[in-house]
């Protein structure tokens, strides 16, 4: 009985919310539940359109990075705790004395497609309104800056014509510069099924790298680095000769198609042309044309591989040209699109949060446009011109024209090419404000001012995914600590800054109903941005809102699936532009003794890791930063699998482990982007990426930086499992989480006497057992503090890391007894101890040695797997590697 009345009450204390996923722009629905004021559980929500239920391992991980150590709790002033009044009236001082003295372009704000619209909006008008410059620039920079000029100068407005179900219905669906397998995971798992159940649709990946994507792919382009836009000249042009446009397309609904094709012909103007920039064999490249121009339906999906290049925007104008001389954009299964990162980069993009854009779709290149937003704002001092972009806006806090930089939601000295650069701009910049979830990353250690902010589940607010769907990311916990959500931050500030007029909200319905006013003004089809029929919206309609995709009109109330499907189009002449596009390739070709480096996403890690990090379950995946490197080089070079290998560039370092792998290139390295100085001592890849960047659009190029590369020097190698979150001092280690503590690998190149290392690492221990042998070819000791062990350390002479069991990692804090001790001193870890390999399934952590084991003992299809281990059978992300596992066994069989 009593225990009946238990589950009763546990049952009432749980509640369900709906939200969304605060990580790629796939933009998911989740049903979370929460007990007690935490969240507990979460799943997919089945009604939402951008997932029908399913997470991927991320998505299915938000409950286990929702309760960090290391949230930021209170306001900092200079490293001190301080009260949200102190905070901000010194960091509103500040500001006003260097606009008084240097005018406004002396200070900025750098943001984020993770900050709410609402966020956002609120930014964009303090700034661009008030505060009177358009120094207001965001991670989206780094992102998504092509594709919204090709969006423009295309369409007229920065709009993605397509929807997801496009990607499902589609006969031929061209994947390019995009690994959606790791970066869009549930979009990938749509198409893995659209493919089962219509077998003869067909998939192009166009990528360097051989990448997990390509396990669903019929063919794969593995082209030369930035060689995109050659391929689609080429393709312009192939279709031109094969008598492939659709010529009524071109006359009733664009113009200069002329001058287009006539650059793709002398450039690309055969496919052994394109064959030869491109690398790749001639009827390979042949055949993708050819599915191109036989089909009626084909989506081309690009990302980050055109994105971030020094020609994105022409890239992207390349892609589009094709879609609009077939008239295959519009229309259901046909499409050129654009896949966005972040959870809000298309809500950035709405309320215009970038230095060149005004809010909802309005430029600096109208003077109308400008004015229109400043009445509407009631504007004080609106500001006149674009702003600087954000590595002009890092070069200008270097140079010291710009005093001031409040920094949101984002790790611009993780994330910004040339790092190092950007760090030290930071550390001598006169005030830094960073509003943070986290309290140590990278960028927090350069704040002045370092303010609390509320995160997912705290905060309340619209986002836009990649179909322009905008769904509710509820706020259902309180603040932790004082944090407040990044809105009223700035309504605070901009209040005591003396903006009394125009920052006095008290909810967020109240931003969004202006913002949707907005997209109204004088809008009927002069704006794609139009979500006027959600101006009157209620509060409680806000707090409940369900997904819905924009434009959101009078005539379309429910939202709107497809753009230009009538071939209106919103430049001056409604119709669409070709622009004619010189192809050209990365700004600096590798010098003989260099090998391109390429950067990008790993499947379980967000970023710069401040959530993902903090999960044993995501970084099981993988632990340490690596470089992918091809068999031949990796011969070349003399160097192994798992070895350390050094990347060089800038003056600047990037130590990861070898992995010898034939889906790269020769002379081309993969590192990801992720690792940064909470995680590795010299992992940051964007301390080596060139800022070079796209003339038109600013975005950087950094998918192809030439990078010096050698052996580590590694003299000595060891492990550190410990409950101390430290820095050890040697040349290398990367920090790993485990339920208790931490693991950390290390790599020394002087001698040192390790005993007394480990001393100096640890002060506070005094109660030690070593054990060594005369020449100190192995040393192994533990530290315990009042009985509980704190740390076990391993280091041997060589390159070679001591074997170590993950039994180690439950020890920690535990009062141990005589025999456990003498097994940890003795590297004995009996039981327990074996070896698992890395975790393939982060779902339900099973390693790769398992994954081996049931292969060779008869599971040869990732079902198999699925039902003899489970592996693959939750988020499915790990199918494409469980795939080539099985590949590789039968192979070596
Ligand atoms: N797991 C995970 N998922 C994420 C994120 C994350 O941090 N982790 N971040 C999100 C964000 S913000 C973004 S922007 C997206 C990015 O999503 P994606 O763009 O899919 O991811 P990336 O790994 O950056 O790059 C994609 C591919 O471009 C290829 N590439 C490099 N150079 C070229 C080239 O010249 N041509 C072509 N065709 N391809 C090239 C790379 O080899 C790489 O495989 O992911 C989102 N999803
Ligand atoms: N080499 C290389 N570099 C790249 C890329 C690449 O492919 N290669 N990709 C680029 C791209 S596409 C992107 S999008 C960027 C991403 O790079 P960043 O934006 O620097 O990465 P994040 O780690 O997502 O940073 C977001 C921060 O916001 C904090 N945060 C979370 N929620 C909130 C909140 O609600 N409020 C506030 N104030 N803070 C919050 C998090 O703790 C985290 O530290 O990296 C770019 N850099
Ligand atoms: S696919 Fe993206 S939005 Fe969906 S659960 Fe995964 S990380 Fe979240
Ligand atoms: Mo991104």
């Amino acid at each position: 009985m009593s225990s009946l009345i238990a589950t009763a009450s546990a049952a009432e204390q749980q509640q369900t919310h709906q939200t969304t996923c605060c990580y790629c722009g796939v933009g998911c629905g989740v049903t979370a539940t929460i007990e007690n004021n935490a969240v507990v559980a979460v799943k997919g929500r089945d009604d939402h359109p951008a997932n029908f239920g399913r997470l991927c391992v991320k998505g299915s991980s938000l409950h286990q990075t929702q309760h960090s150590p290391d949230r930021l709790l209170k306001p900092r002033l200079h490293g001190n705790d301080v009260s949200w009044d102190e905070a901000l009236d010194y960091s509103a001082k500040k500001f006003n004395d260097i606009i008084a003295e240097h005018g406004p372009d002396a200070v900025a704000f750098y943001l984020s497609g993770q900050l709410l619209t609402e966020d956002y909006y609120i930014a964009n008008k303090l700034i661009k309104g008030f505060i009177g410059t358009a120094n207001v620039d965001t991670n989206s920079r780094l992102c998504m800056a092509s594709a919204v000029v090709a969006h423009k100068r295309a369409f007229g407005n920065d709009a993605v014509p397509g929807c997801y179900e496009d990607l499902e219905k589609t006969d031929v669906l061209i994947l390019v510069g995009s690994n959606a397998a790791y970066a869009h995971p549930v979009t990938f798992q749509r198409i893995v099924k659209a493919k089962q159940e219509r077998p003869q649709m067909k998939v192009v990946v166009l990528d360097p790298r051989r990448t997990p994507t390509c396990d669903i792919a019929d063919i794969h382009i593995p082209l030369a680095p930035g060689s995109d836009a050659y391929f689609f000249n080429g393709l312009l042009s192939y279709l031109a000769s094969h008598n492939h446009l659709d010529q009524n397309y071109i006359e009733q609904f664009t113009e200069g198609f002329e001058a287009a094709l006539e650059i793709a012909q002398t450039q690309s103007g055969s496919v052994q042309a394109v064959a030869q920039v491109c690398d790749v064999a001639a009827p390979l490249i042949e055949q993708v044309f050819a599915l191109f121009a036989k089909n009626e339906k084909v989506v081309t999906v690009f990302s980050q591989g055109i994105n971030q290049s020094s020609s994105g925007v022409d890239k992207g104008n390349a892609i589009i040209n094709c879609h609009l001389a077939t008239g295959k954009i519009g229309k259901e299964g046909a499409t050129p699109f654009s896949i966005t990162g972040q959870p809000n980069a298309m809500g950035g993009r709405e309320v215009g949060g970038l230095a060149n854009q005004l809010a909802a779709h309005m430029g600096f290149d109208k003077q109308d446009d400008i004015d229109r937003v400043a009445n509407f704002w009631q504007a004080t001092n609106m500001a006149q011109k674009e702003g600087l972009k954000a590595v002009d806006m890092f070069k200008a806090v270097d140079e010291g024209k710009i005093k001031a930089i409040w920094i949101m939601a984002t790790n611009p000295v993780v994330s910004m090419p040339d790092a190092d650069f950007v760090k030290r701009a930071l550390e001598k910049c006169d005030l830094v404000m960073v509003s943070e979830a986290i309290a140590d990353t990278d960028t927090a250690k350069t704040a002045d001012v370092l303010l609390p902010a509320t995160t997912w589940s705290e905060k309340h607010g619209t986002v836009t995914n990649s179909e322009r769907c905008i769904s509710l990311q509820k706020g259902f916990l309180p603040p932790p600590g004082e944090a407040k959500h990044d809105w009223d931050i700035m309504a605070i500030f901009a209040r005591k800054m003396g903006f009394s007029e125009g920052f006095n909200y008290v909810h967020q319905a109240e931003i969004f109903r202006e913002h949707a006013a907005l997209s109204a003004l004088d809008n009927p089809r002069a704006r794609a941005f139009d979500i006027s029929a959600m101006a009157d919206i209620s509060n409680d309609q806000y707090d409940a809102l369900e997904p819905i995709q924009w434009p959101v009109t009078a005539q379309e109330p429910k939202g709107t699936k497809r753009l230009f499907s009538d071939g209106y189009y919103f430049t001056p002449s409604s119709k669409a532009k070709f622009i004619a596009i010189t192809a050209r390739l990365p700004v600096q070709p590798p010098k003989s003794d260099e090998v391109i480096m390429n950067t990008g996403r790993i499947r379980d890690q967000w970023h710069t890791m401040s959530r993902t990090g903090t999960s044993a379950n995501l970084l099981s995946h993988t632990e340490e930063p690596y470089i992918d490197i091809h068999p031949d080089d990796a011969k070349r070079l003399a160097l192994a699998e798992n070895e350390l290998v050094e990347l060089s560039n800038r003056g600047a370092r990037y130590l990861g482990r070898v992995k010898i792998n034939t889906a790269q290139r020769i002379g081309e390295v993969f590192a990801p982007m992720h690792w940064n100085n909470k995680y590795a001592a010299s992992s940051r890849a964007d301390a080596l990426v060139n800022p070079f960047t796209d003339p038109i659009c600013g975005q950087p190029e950094f998918k192809h930086s030439p990078v010096k590369i050698r052996p580590h020097a590694t003299t000595w190698t060891g492990f550190l499992v410990t409950t101390k979150d430290l820095q050890p001092a040697c040349d290398y280690w990367a920090k790993m989480t485990s339920d208790i503590g931490y693991r950390y690998r290390l790599a020394g190149v002087d001698v040192v006497d390790y005993s007394t290392w480990l001393k100096q690492q640890y002060p506070e221990v005094t109660d030690w057992q070593e054990l060594t042998d005369s020449e100190q070819q192995h040393y192994r000791a533990a530290g315990y503090c009042n009985n509980a062990l704190v740390v076990v350390f391993n280091a041997e002479q060589g390159k070679a890391m001591p074997q170590e069991g993950r039994w180690l990692d439950k020890q920690l804090g535990g009062e141990l007894d005589d025999v456990t001790r003498y097994a940890i001193l003795a590297g004995n870890e009996g039981n327990g101890g074996a070896d698992d390999g890395a975790i393939i399934c982060s779902c339900y952590q099973i390693g790769e040695n398992v994954i081996k084991e049931a292969i060779v003992a008869g599971c040869h299809s990732a079902q198999a797997l699925g039902e003899t281990l489970k592996c693959g059978t939750n988020c499915g992300s790990c199918i494409p590697e469980l795939n080539a596992l099985i590949q590789q066994i039968e192979a070596s069989v």
